[in-house]
């Protein structure tokens, strides 16, 4: 049964709350909402299977795709759960085409944080029983409090998060968050409802033997990119590496963090900017790798470096174990 040492989220949240450099109270509510949503999108897509709310809403978002209900539902119910809390005064989300001001321009609303989300990444995996995740970035606003929330607000870089998390929808379901202050994952009690401290201070090992790319555009990719790939599939020292790509970036991610790998998203030949959002994807995830021990790169910079230029903006993303990041990078810079 569970004892003393295992903490739960809820606990730790209330016990690093002085520690965090702004400490208010209003961040640990916000994270205590986001816990409270990835519970509601938890039961949804722990049943998605049994009841008819798969396939295809009708709706396309605002980068072409076809929206699924879940995303839909997701959206909604994180989108719902910060606004009926009234902590954030701004949210900006991957399937809304602009960001959502809320009650900003009330003087009595002193928020200060606007929060980033992908509700439901990767959520073609739906379909097929594979898992999901959800991922959040936070902001303080740069404009005043009590006046309304303004796009600089949301196109910050991403050197300038205060917190970043997600919540991976796998065989367990686990919330991995970071406050600038070292990474943490939970591993949700679905019997209870409660998330358990089960990963404390997660790493990324210095180097690694899992590689993730969408092998199927190789054609498309940038010389610098094949040449690593090759170098990861070469038979020497300790290599061929392992291929693994699930498909659903948090997923990737999370089993290359506690494993070692890199994850890579290149432009192509195709795509010009690859296909993964800065904001709402890129940002968050590269932000907790760098907490653990981790790097994450766009090409010649660093992800949190770049100063976006619009809400749902894309970028080529390769994040990982350190010592993995370096030797593409040494790639890439052979085709300056
Ligand atoms: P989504 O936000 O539309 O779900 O797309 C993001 C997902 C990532 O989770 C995943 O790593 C990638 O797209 C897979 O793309 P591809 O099928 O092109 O390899
Ligand atoms: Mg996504």
């Amino acid at each position: 049964m569970l004892g003393k040492k295992h903490k739960t989220l809820g606990e730790f949240i209330i016990e690093n709350q002085s520690s965090f450099q702004y400490s208010s109270g209003e961040l640990s509510r916000l994270i205590n909402a986001i816990r409270l949503a990835a519970k509601v999108v938890n039961h949804e897509v722990n049943k998605a299977g049994l009841i008819d709310i798969l396939g295809a809403a009708g709706d396309t978002n605002i980068q072409g795709e076809d929206q699924q209900k879940l995303d839909v539902l997701a959206n909604d119910i994180f989108i719902q759960t910060l606004k009926n809390r009234e902590i954030v005064c701004g949210i900006a989300s991957e399937e809304e085409d602009d960001f959502i001001s809320i009650n900003s321009n009330d003087e009595k609303h002193q928020n200060k944080y606007v929060v980033l989300i992908d509700p439901l990444d990767g959520s073609s995996n739906i379909d097929v029983n594979v898992s999901v995740g959800t991922i959040f970035s936070i902001y303080r606003r740069i404009t005043p409090a009590g006046t309304p929330v303004q796009l600089e607000d949301f196109l910050q870089p991403g050197n300038k998060q205060v917190a970043a998390g997600y919540i991976v929808y796998g065989t367990s379901t686990m919330l991995v968050y970071t406050t600038g202050d070292g990474v943490n994952g939970f591993t949700l009690n679905p019997a209870l409802g409660t998330f358990y401290l089960s990963h404390p201070d997660m790493k990324f090992p210095d180097n690694g033997k899992i590689y993730s790319v969408n092998e199927g555009n190789y054609v498309h990719f940038l010389q610098g990119v094949k040449d690593y790939i090759k170098y990861c599939q070469e038979e020497k020292e300790d290599r061929p590496y392992t291929s693994r790509y699930i498909g659903s970036l948090v997923s990737d991610f999370h089993r290359n963090m506690i494993k070692g790998g890199i994850y890579m998203y290149p432009k192509s030949s195709v795509s010009e900017s690859g296909k993964l959002r800065l904001l709402y994807e890129c940002n968050p995830m590269a932000f907790i790798a760098e907490q653990a021990n981790g790097k994450a790169i766009g090409g010649r910079t660093r992800i949190l470096d770049i100063v976006p230029t619009e809400l749902h903006q894309r970028v080529p993303f390769f994040v990982g174990s350190k010592n993995m990041v370096d030797k593409l990078q040494e790639f890439l810079d052979k085709y300056k």
